[in-house]
């Protein structure tokens, strides 16, 4: 049994010696590299984070205490020390451990979103309640430079830098990356310190003296600081956040557990808001991961631990199929350029970005102002994509709608990750992108079924110059081309099943949306092979869903049913456009909608949670025949 299992809570931290410290970090740091391998999860992060967390839990009180992790993607090591060490070997699966914090857990999680750039306004929130109340708490935000590019990050600095009564504390956990490196003035700015070779000689001279410190006592280890802190003043970026009244503390070596114990407790003491800069190194202890140039293990799939192999199956991902077409098109379009909010690899913008480097942006954090800065390039006579994860969408909604689609723009938003996303837990999944999409006004959205559609429909979308597109397509391995019968209005005719028996009154209409095709299809044979008294089904794929188009409503007026399948949020989704665009038609078939359940969805894998909300084909095939047969 090592010194992890013996830590039920951050209470038996603070009964460890510097030795044990450093072998239970060893420790951490094994478990978090075999907890990814065989789960996958994000490991970079977390092992940057070791002594940070360890130091952070040595000098504050959780949960009396309130320690918060932006975003959460590096909570593990709070996880571990925080009593749920053994639930490691569940990470990420259904009915174990959560990828991020999670308030089901444990009272040491208090915020769980996983959207980044929110700690510190959660913390502003926190810190006037305990202040109101007269509760004696201290507040901690955890957050990355990456996540220090969002604009909320510096909507609570500006709150929190005037509160000067009010003690909270701010960790700038500084890798100098958010995947890739962290881009803008602000990362620029901290970069200074972080290159500077002023700095390295500093810490290397107050590391080489703490032994002595030590036994002086803490008015030496004072001394000693102002010493150090006299000599980077001039290097450091205290200017940036002390000219808004902030507090600055360090740069601090974020691998320096003994160090930041010391910086956090003077934080804790000063009474009012204070930013502590710790400097840390993404993957820490793992050659692999701080070897890795794309983004240093940030998030890695299942591995062999010994090879370092990836276990994943070899597959082409929906990813790969945009990252290749939209190449081909920037090629042959000039006008067109690319904008990603820090995930320029894993959008499958980086192909574009190393073709033609000065026409893709990447603009931090920051969804809101990818959108309306895309705004702007369509204003000035370019034709962005604006490729970002589904769930993020959710975050320029208002620049969507009015800055976008009100001025007409042609801005196409290529929505990664859409539907259920699986294991990255409830926040993740892109569920909300077509109620989102369907209010804005003049917004066409197409889905498309498989990689031959995906080609297609991305052409089609940036060929369309007077109004905003986008283009949703699920996570993980692309679906096998479907080809249509035929195509009627642009909606493709996927399955015309004759009746075995019946009337017209049987007569099944089923209009899929994207990934949701196949699964119509197989519904719809399920259906024929109803023992004989199968009703007659048609398959329609619209590809562009939203607004419904025409052609959908024709389909409908000779059926007895319409059943619809997405994998989005049934309030304001597909299938409550459908009902309503019948409705307004006069049109009275019935609709039966299948959709994403308005629940967040618990973490499991994507097809477990498709199957667990009945989003299969057995699943429609069943609720269409009890609708047609209520006896049955
Ligand atoms: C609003 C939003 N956009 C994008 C992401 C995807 N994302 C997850 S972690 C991350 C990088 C975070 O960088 P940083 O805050 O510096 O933390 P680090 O991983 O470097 O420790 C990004 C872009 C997100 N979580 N939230």
């Amino acid at each position: 049994m090592g010194l992890l299992d013996g830590i039920a809570g951050p209470r038996d931290l603070r009964r460890l010696d510097d030795a044990e410290l450093a072998d239970l970090a060893t420790e951490i740091r094994e478990r978090i590299v075999s907890a990814v391998a065989a789960h996958s999860g994000h490991l970079g992060p977390n092992l940057g984070v070791v002594e940070l967390t360890l130091a952070l839990h040595r000098v504050f009180d959780s949960p009396r205490d309130r320690i918060l992790f932006d975003t959460g993607h590096q909570a593990y090591v709070h996880k571990m020390v925080t009593g749920r060490a053994a639930g490691f070997d569940r990470l990420r699966q259904e009915g174990g451990l959560s990828g991020y914090p999670s308030r089901a857990e444990s009272d040491h999680d208090t915020i769980e979103n996983s959207h980044a750039s929110t700690a510190l306004s959660y913390a502003d929130g926190l810190a006037k309640a305990y202040a109101l109340r007269g509760e004696d708490r201290h507040v901690v935000a955890v957050v990355g430079d990456g996540a220090l590019t969002g604009g909320m990050a510096w909507e609570a600095l500006n709150t929190i830098a005037a509160g000067t009564d009010r003690p909270l504390v701010v960790v700038v956990n500084d890798n100098g990356r958010s995947y890739a490196p962290t881009v803008g003035a602000l990362a620029r700015r901290l970069a200074a310190t972080r290159t500077n070779p002023g700095y390295e000689r500093v810490l290397s001279t107050v590391k080489n003296r703490l032994p002595q410190v030590k036994v002086l006592g803490p008015p030496a280890y004072d001394a000693l600081h102002a010493v150090k802190r006299g000599l980077k003043d001039a290097l450091a970026p205290q200017g940036l956040f002390e000219d808004l009244g902030l507090k600055y503390l360090g740069p601090f070596d974020g691998h320096d557990r003994q160090v930041l114990e010391t910086a956090l407790a003077q934080a804790k003491r000063f009474g009012a808001p204070v930013l502590v800069h710790v400097i840390t190194e993404k993957g820490h202890g793992y050659a692999r991961a701080v070897a890795d140039q794309t983004d240093q293990m940030h998030q890695s799939g299942p591995f062999d631990l010994d090879t370092g192999e990836s276990l994943s199956a070899p597959t082409t991902t929906w990813t790969q199929v945009f990252r290749d077409e939209v190449v081909v098109i920037a090629a042959e379009r000039d006008d067109v350029v690319g904008i990603t909010a820090a995930m320029v690899h894993s959008t499958g913008l980086d192909a574009f970005a190393d073709k033609f480097p000065d026409r893709v942006y990447d603009v931090g954090i920051a969804e809101q102002h990818a959108v309306t800065s895309a705004a702007g390039l369509a204003l000035g006579g370019l034709h962005p994509i604006v490729a970002v994860y589904s769930t993020f969408l959710n975050r320029a909604f208002d620049q969507t709608l009015l800055d976008v689609a009100l001025h007409g723009c042609a801005v196409t938003l290529v929505l990664d990750r859409a539907g259920v996303t699986g294991n990255d837990g409830p926040s993740h999944n892109g569920v909300w992108d077509l109620s989102v999409l369907g209010i804005v006004p003049g917004m066409r959205v197409a889905a498309p079924r498989d990689g031959a559609r995906l080609r297609e429909l991305l052409r089609e979308a940036v060929a369309v110059d007077d109004g905003p597109t986008a283009v949703r397509f699920p996570t993980g391995a692309v679906l096998p081309d479907l080809d249509a019968r035929d195509t009627v209005d642009g909606c493709d005719v996927m399955v015309r099943l004759s009746p075995r028996t019946g009337t017209n009154d049987a007569r099944v209409l089923i209009v899929a949306v994207g990934a949701m095709v196949p699964v119509a299809v197989a519904a719809a044979g399920l259906l024929a092979d109803s023992g004989g008294a199968g009703p007659a089904v048609t398959v329609v794929d619209p590809r562009w869903a939203l607004p419904v188009p025409a052609a959908v409503v024709d389909f409908a007026r000779s059926h007895g049913l319409v059943v619809t399948i997405e994998d989005s949020g049934r309030v304001g989704g597909f299938g409550a456009a459908v009902t309503a665009a019948l409705a307004d038609a006069g049109v009275e078939t019935p609709v039966q909608v299948h959709a994403v359940p308005q629940e967040f969805l618990a973490v499991g894998k994507r097809a477990a949670v498709l199957e667990r909300i009945g989003l299969t084909p057995h699943a429609v095939a069943a609720a269409v025949r009890a609708r047609l047969d209520p006896t049955r």
